[in-house]
């Protein structure tokens, strides 16, 4: 799955992607690197963001999801809110990426009557304070159940079983320490039978843990989680860097 982020913004690639000339372009050139998928987001999730009103989320990501259905991409969009669903599936996404799974209550019903595919990620908190101070018992089983809860309710509301993925959330209200227990234990979500989505991409964890400030420069360290990620059952890799993801996804496959 290849990152599209029609913001301003996000922590990465902010403001790269605001034209949607450009951001189509771009899209159909993650395609050609190897992407399965195109993840288009026009609210920044990045700790501390503020929210972005459906107006904006809107005009910034619908000319782009039009454009890269109608050149036959399979387009997600990356959205907290019904409405802003509603609109992108009706412009021809196939998948929504809620990154607060499934708060919106009208959700469930709006990934349902369009045949949709939802992909149900864990979040403490929101993204203005989330890294403030999270907190968990146990964050595994924390995660677990909650994936667990949402994916029953997303049945519940008419989605299909293998419609319906899970992300734990790295770095959605996480430590490094919580973001590592639950890369480590990937394997139990993998358990669950749903499709398991990762994003690890350039996140802040990779550069805690080597030193390297700038998220641009953190490839190699998205390389490796990536590949861990996939080793423990990981199916979709959310990420920047498609073109080099899928030639270290190449090398690994055939050694493994
Ligand atoms: N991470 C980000 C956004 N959306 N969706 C899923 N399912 N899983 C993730 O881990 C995930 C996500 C944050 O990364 P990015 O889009 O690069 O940055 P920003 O939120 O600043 O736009």
């Amino acid at each position: 799955m290849g990152i599209l982020n029609v913001t301003p913004d996000s922590f990465s690639d902010g403001g790269l992607h605001f034209d949607p000339v450009e951001a189509i372009g771009w899209g159909s050139r993650l395609v050609e690197q190897g992407a399965d998928i195109i993840d288009v987001g026009g609210e920044s999730t990045r700790p501390g963001a503020e929210p972005v009103a459906a107006e904006e989320e809107l005009r910034r990501t619908l000319p782009v999801v039009a454009g890269l259905a109608e050149l036959g991409i399979p387009v997600s969009i990356d959205t907290q809110k019904s409405v802003v669903a509603r609109a992108a599936l009706e412009a021809g996404a196939k998948i929504v990426n809620d990154v607060s799974g499934l708060r919106d209550p009208e959700m469930a019903s709006v990934v349902a009557g369009a045949g949709a595919t939802v992909c149900i990620m864990h979040m403490q908190g929101s993204p203005r304070t989330m890294q403030v101070a999270p907190t968990y018992s146990n964050v595994v089983d924390e995660v677990l159940g909650f994936l667990l809860g949402q994916a029953r309710a997303a049945q519940e509301a008419g989605i299909q079983e293998d419609s319906i993925w899970l992300d734990p959330g790295i770095g959605f209200g996480k430590t490094l320490e919580q973001n590592l227990d639950l890369l480590v234990s990937l394997g139990k979500f993998a358990e669950l039978g749903h499709p398991i989505l990762v994003g690890v991409s350039r996140k802040s964890f990779i550069g805690a843990l080597s030193g390297v400030d700038d998220p641009a420069e953190r490839l190699g360290g998205s390389i490796a989680c990536g590949l861990f990620a996939v080793s423990r059952g990981a199916r979709i890799l959310r990420v920047h860097d498609v073109k080099q993801t899928v030639q270290a996804l190449a090398v690994w496959e055939a050694l493994a």
